[in-house]
């Protein structure tokens, strides 16, 4: 079966009459039946950087968006002819026509990022047989649109029915909105508690809490060790989960944390506030290890390195508290299948995601092979980690691609064994990916089940 096969609905499978729990003979009907389920069936995003629209200008959409996201940047200076500095200086417009000429006219767009912008446009209805590489042509398509109406337009596209925002209490514009406005009124963008600040960078962090109100001393580190304190801690946790409507709390930590560990603010934190915080709440902790952050701070957003995990950090906060549910995901390829191994020894611990460095077509299809051979349909194939709305459409269109191709391995070496599959057996596990493990996961924190 062709790897790069599209995603796009196959109109030739209308054709199909077969009921949905009959057996699928042939390996042809096979491949055309997981194809149009996994193009078909909508998914819960449960990590991205979007927001909805009552965030305003924090909803990132739009050609211009597209083109200065930070995978893109940093794409350019490797082929561009800019200083950073001068590439700063420009606004985003300006940045656009630099990415746009380097990477789309003067090269073909052929890596993840820039392959990825072509694929959100052409499936938004902005054809390059259309358009062609006239970037003033695309930005004029759009001109007209609404946030509202492109965020309507690119979930159905995308077919994603809800995500996760990452919502940072410690961000003063995001704060802003849930103390002061609306907070999110569109409930396809379901929230998540955003805790590295307080995690990684806690003397600062209590700056902060002690200006919202909170009891944290802000002169003595060692107060994090004390129950005065972690009382505090608790109750902004608490207080911000519950205004948010958190599904989870998350951080992303670097590769070299160790846990646990006598006189560390981390451990003193996630076993005095955010684990207790969890069990109370009934919610999961995500976390996401292996970042190495601004090795290049001219390259700004772009600046963040991956680095090798050691996952004892979760291996032991798995066998300490083996009723909390874990959403991990790892930043190195090299930590991937001992994650992977890892999961199988903890129920407690369900994967997720192909993250940043690792969202590219072959890091996909190696992942979410080995994870299938490893995991069956306990784990989570895959989030966006959007920031600016049209993504969704690309990186989801190429993740199911690539989920279509590894399935139908599997169906079809069960098919060899006579094992046939039907169609309601096919979106039964689609299913089970693309949303009913997260819901499982949510369903076990609330019932303090491991
Ligand atoms: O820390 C994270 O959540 C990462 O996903 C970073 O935001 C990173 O910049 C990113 O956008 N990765 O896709
Ligand atoms: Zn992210």
């Amino acid at each position: 079966m062709e790897q790069h096969s599209a995603t796009y609905a196959d109109p030739t499978y209308a054709n199909v009459s077969r009921r949905p729990d009959a057996p699928i003979e042939t390996l042809t009907e096979l491949e055309k039946t997981v194809r149009h389920i996994v193009s078909e069936t909508s998914v819960i995003d449960i990590h991205t950087h979007l927001y909805a629209a009552d965030f305003e200008e924090r909803l990132l959409w739009g050609v211009d968006q597209l083109l200065v996201y930070h995978y893109l940047t940093a794409e350019y200076f490797r082929q561009g002819e800019l200083s950073y500095d001068e590439f700063w200086s420009l606004d985003d417009a300006g940045r656009a026509d630099k990415v746009w000429q380097a990477l789309f006219v003067d090269r073909m767009p052929v890596s993840e990022a820039a392959s990825g912008v072509v694929t959100a446009l052409n499936r938004l209805g902005l054809s390059p047989s259309v358009y062609g590489r006239d970037l003033d042509a695309y930005r004029a398509a759009w001109a007209g649109k609404t946030a509202a109406a492109q965020v309507d337009d690119v979930l159905a596209t995308a077919r994603v029915k809800s995500l996760v925002m990452t919502n940072d209490p410690f961000d003063p514009v995001e704060r802003a909105v849930w103390l002061e406005g609306s907070g999110c009124t569109d409930t396809r963008f379901q929230a998540a508690l955003r805790i590295d600040k307080l995690l990684l960078d806690p003397s600062s962090a209590a700056v902060e809490l002690r200006n919202l109100g909170y009891d944290v001393p802000t002169d003595d580190p060692s107060a994090f060790f004390q129950e005065e304190t972690l009382v505090e801690v608790r109750r902004f946790l608490r207080d911000w989960c519950t205004r948010i409507g958190a599904l989870y709390i998350m951080a992303s930590l670097p590769g070299d944390i160790q846990y646990p560990v006598e006189g560390d603010a981390l451990t003193a934190l996630l076993d005095g506030a955010v684990v207790p915080v969890c069990r109370e709440l009934g919610l999961p902790l995500a976390l996401m290890v292996g970042v190495r952050r601004q090795v290049n701070p001219a390259l700004r957003l772009a600046g963040d390195m991956s680095m090798q995990a050691d996952l004892g950090l979760l291996e032991r906060l798995c066998l300490r508290y083996p009723e909390l549910q874990l959403l991990v995901t790892v930043l190195a390829r090299e930590n991937q299948h001992e994650l992977a191994v890892l999961a199988r020894k903890f129920r407690n611990l369900t994967i997720f995601g192909c993250w940043w460095f690792l969202h590219t077509e072959s890091m996909i299809r190696e992942m979410t092979s080995f994870r299938t051979e490893l995991l069956g349909t306990s784990y989570i194939p895959q989030h966006s980690d959007c920031r600016v709305l049209e993504q969704l459409v690309n990186k989801w269109d190429h993740s199911r691609s690539v989920i279509t191709g590894v399935l139908y391995n599997k169906y079809a070496r069960l098919h060899q064994d006579r094992w046939l599959v039907s169609e309601n057996d096919i979106r039964r596990d689609i299913e089970h990916y693309f949303g009913g493990v997260f819901q499982q996961v949510l369903s076990r924190a609330k019932k303090g089940r491991g």
